[in-house]
């Protein structure tokens, strides 16, 4: 029986997963989409066959003809839709962030765990992007030796959304909070936050991060780059690095130059990181294991970075403490 899936959210992220669940996922349909624009809705329905258009997003999650949902709205709804999710019992893939402050975060992993089953996933593509995989597994892999350093950059052209400061850090950076974790294995203990007083409003701005490993984590983050979508990485080991493909394709060779292109923002560069991430949460659905970000990671990124946000607001380091993990 093909999975009935309901999209919340019809801008970038909601009409590109409509598109990826028509294309890519034989073994599921667009069963209702819905968006405060209804035009915009209209036509994320078009282009990839979605059976119904619903004006009220509560509406996708009640829907009978809805089995799974995805979370595709403003960071600021996220939590409500979650929820409501866990009670109606259908499995949730959310967009990052899992919500916008953290106590919404735990009241999702709270109401999860009261129900004693896995629902919810985070939408924190990077973990099925086939280079971050492959720099987990060099590092796993063991000849580097021992992590030491994590470099990170994220660059966008300009604000995808209308913009405010914070979101540098709890929409963007929280890429690398999360994909930097999931690399290293450990959480966080400490945050250092600073931002150039000599550039555009509101960025760049330097994250560094240190991990109860021992490991520093540092992210750049610069929204209003202007020239591409450039994400790069480099962990450093203590016997040898392992670093991103830089850009996107095959690097050209011509009058004395070498040369790479940019996207002009993240959907092409992770592309086939989304196209993995959505057939993994329906293979997890079919048999309740998943693999993906979990609701605990979900929250666990929100935390440290709004304690990013706080030491950058504060100029001075902060100390990030986690709160109890539901058994
Ligand atoms: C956007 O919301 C994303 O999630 C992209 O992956 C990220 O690169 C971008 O900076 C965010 O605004």
């Amino acid at each position: 029986m093909s999975l009935g899936i309901g999209i919340i959210g019809a801008g970038i992220m909601g009409a590109d997963h409509a598109r990826t669940v028509a294309r890519h996922l034989p073994g599921a349909h667009l069963a209702a989409i819905s968006d405060l624009d209804a035009a915009r809705a209209n036509k994320a329905a078009m282009e990839s066959g979605a059976r119904k258009v619903l004006g009220d997003p509560f509406a996708v999650v009640a829907d009978p003809s809805v089995d799974a949902v995805i979370v595709a709205s403003p960071d600021a709804t996220h939590a409500a839709l979650v929820l409501a999710c866990l009670q109606a019992g259908k499995p949730v893939l959310c967009e990052k962030p899992l919500a916008a402050t953290v106590e919404e975060c735990l009241a999702i992993v709270a109401a999860e765990a009261k129900l004693g089953k896995t629902l919810v996933q985070v939408g924190f593509m990077r973990r099925f992007d086939p280079a971050y995989v492959e720099m987990k597994a060099t590092l796993d892999g063991g000849t580097l030796g021992a992590a030491v350093l994590l470099h990170c950059v994220h660059r966008n052209v300009s604000p995808a959304y209308a913009f405010e400061p914070f979101m540098a850090i709890a929409n963007s950076a929280v890429h690398e909070i999360d994909i930097a974790r999931w690399l290293l294995g450990s959480d966080y203990v400490r945050a250092i936050v600073t931002r150039s007083r000599k550039a555009r409003p509101a960025d760049p701005i330097l994250l560094t991060l240190e991990t109860a490993s021992g490991a520093l984590v540092s992210i750049e983050v610069f929204i209003n780059a202007g020239y591409g979508y450039d994400v790069r990485g480099e962990l450093v080991c203590e016997q040898g690095t392992v670093t991103l493909a830089p850009g996107l394709g095959n690097a050209i060779r011509h009058a004395r130059t070498d040369s790479f292109g940019f996207a002009a923002d993240w959907r092409p560069r992770f592309a086939e990181a989304y196209r993995l991430e959505l057939q993994s949460w329906v293979r997890g659905i079919g048999g309740g294991q998943y693999e993906g970000a979990s609701a605990w990671d979900g929250y666990v990124a929100t935390e440290v970075a709004i304690a990013c946000v706080r030491a950058l607001d504060t100029g001075a380091p902060v100390e990030i403490q986690l709160a109890e993990r539901p058994a």
